[in-house]
């Protein structure tokens, strides 16, 4: 019985393959089920989900390619014939901390008829970090009596990559909880365990290819794009500053400083003016926004829910920024620490000011990355996404 079936689908094959001889347009193709079955990348990990990811399946024959979002599935329906499959993404435990960011690749794949199965080996990795924060200075110089600091405060957005990287479109991000706060989160999965959640977004303006940033170049954006000194001769000269974040209020709290472009507010939790924290107790991180601003005003909105240490239900407001938009991200902390305010797969520990939160010395230092080589062309910046050991806490790079 199984031979005659056997010899029957032979002589059909053969009609088929006679047939299509003559005409090379005709598709012996048929669909077939694939499954894609991932090994972890490693042993420690012995359950994951896919937080996000996308394999790639490109028909060698045909010349097309197929995609599919692994966070959905990980079956697709392709046409039998041979596929080169790329795999990337970032994987979850199964209450949806991420891990890591994961790839794989397989070439020359036969997918037939009726179904493949096909094994994936996961390797973990870390995407090229082109645009870094290179320096961080939150404090601001301290004011005349040394009890709070001046507006002079700046962020350095550098090129720490060999190629040519364009800023259009990244934003500055300040996260909405304190790494010097510790609640009973009751959301699930945990806030700050799978996105970025901010509470301030200022994002570079332009068309795509506004902002080009040459290995070694770099964008400075401030507060108030003013000269300092005018003020105190020890604070800095922002008149310079490619960019600042520019609030506007009823009282005209924030100076538009006319020679300085504005960076595009997308969100702030504040109803007046941002202040990034001078205690040094947020994380900050840098991303290219995957969406135009009105999705994601609309779409990535989150409450988040915490019970407080005095035992009152509490909610604050801000906005899931994807990992995988994320550049680079940068905790900040002070004696005060409790933990860090990222995924762990973005920054696994914090740079500090080693002293309290409040103590009136943190005025005047900034947070700036160590140097990792600066033999070639341009220097390179330490990133090794260990905050604590990339980062020194010493006198702002644009003081003069
Ligand atoms: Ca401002
Ligand atoms: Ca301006
Ligand atoms: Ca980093």
């Amino acid at each position: 019985m199984k031979l005659k079936r056997f010899f029957s689908f032979l002589l059909f094959a053969t009609v088929i393959t006679a047939f299509t001889a003559c005409d090379e347009d005709e598709d012996t193709s048929v669909p077939v089920d694939v499954t894609l079955n991932f090994t972890a990348p490693s042993d420690t990990i012995t359950s994951f989900t896919w937080a996000e990811g996308k394999a790639t399946f490109t028909d060698l024959n045909r010349g097309k390619e197929y995609e599919l979002d692994l966070s959905q599935s990980s079956v697709i329906t392709l046409s039998s014939g041979l596929y080169n499959i790329t795999v990337e993404g970032a994987i979850a435990s199964t209450s949806g901390e991420i891990l890591c960011n994961v790839r794989s690749t397989k070439d020359n794949v036969q997918i037939s008829a009726p179904s493949t199965s096909i094994a994936l080996e996961l390797s973990i990795y870390t995407p090229s970090n082109s645009l870094i924060l290179k320096e961080i200075y939150v404090t601001g110089t301290a004011n005349d009596k040394g009890t709070s600091s001046l507006y002079d405060k700046y962020f350095v957005i550098y090129n720490n990559s060999s190629e040519t990287v364009y800023a259009d479109g990244v934003a500055l991000l300040e996260s909405t909880f304190g790494t010097t706060e510790k609640y009973q989160y009751n959301d699930n999965p945990q806030p700050m365990t799978t996105t970025f959640t901010a509470a301030a977004i200022y994002v570079i303006p332009g068309n795509g290819t506004e902002h080009p940033l040459a290995p070694g170049e770099q964008l400075v954006l401030a507060d108030q794009g003013y000269d300092f000194t005018q003020t105190k001769a020890d604070a800095i000269d922002l008149s310079i500053a490619d960019f600042e974040w520019y609030d506007e209020t009823e009282k005209g709290m924030d100076p538009d400083i006319a020679e300085v472009p504005n960076l595009d507010k997308w969100y702030s939790y504040s109803a007046t003016i941002w202040m990034p924290n001078n205690q040094a107790n947020r994380a900050y991180a840098i991303a290219r926004m995957g969406v135009s601003k009105d999705e994601f005003l609309a779409n990535y909105y989150k409450e988040y829910h915490y019970t407080a240490t005095n035992g009152k239900e509490m909610t604050k407001k801000g906005y899931d920024v994807p990992v995988a938009w994320v550049l680079d991200a940068v905790n900040l902390g002070n004696t005060g620490f409790e933990r860090i305010a990222t995924p762990a797969v973005l920054d696994r520990s914090y740079a500090t000011t080693g002293i309290a939160g409040t103590d009136k010395t943190r005025f005047g230092r900034s947070f700036i990355r160590k140097v990792a080589s600066s033999t070639g062309s341009y220097t390179v910046y330490q990133d090794t996404d260990d905050s604590a050991n990339d980062f020194t806490f010493t006198t702002p790079s644009l003081k003069k």
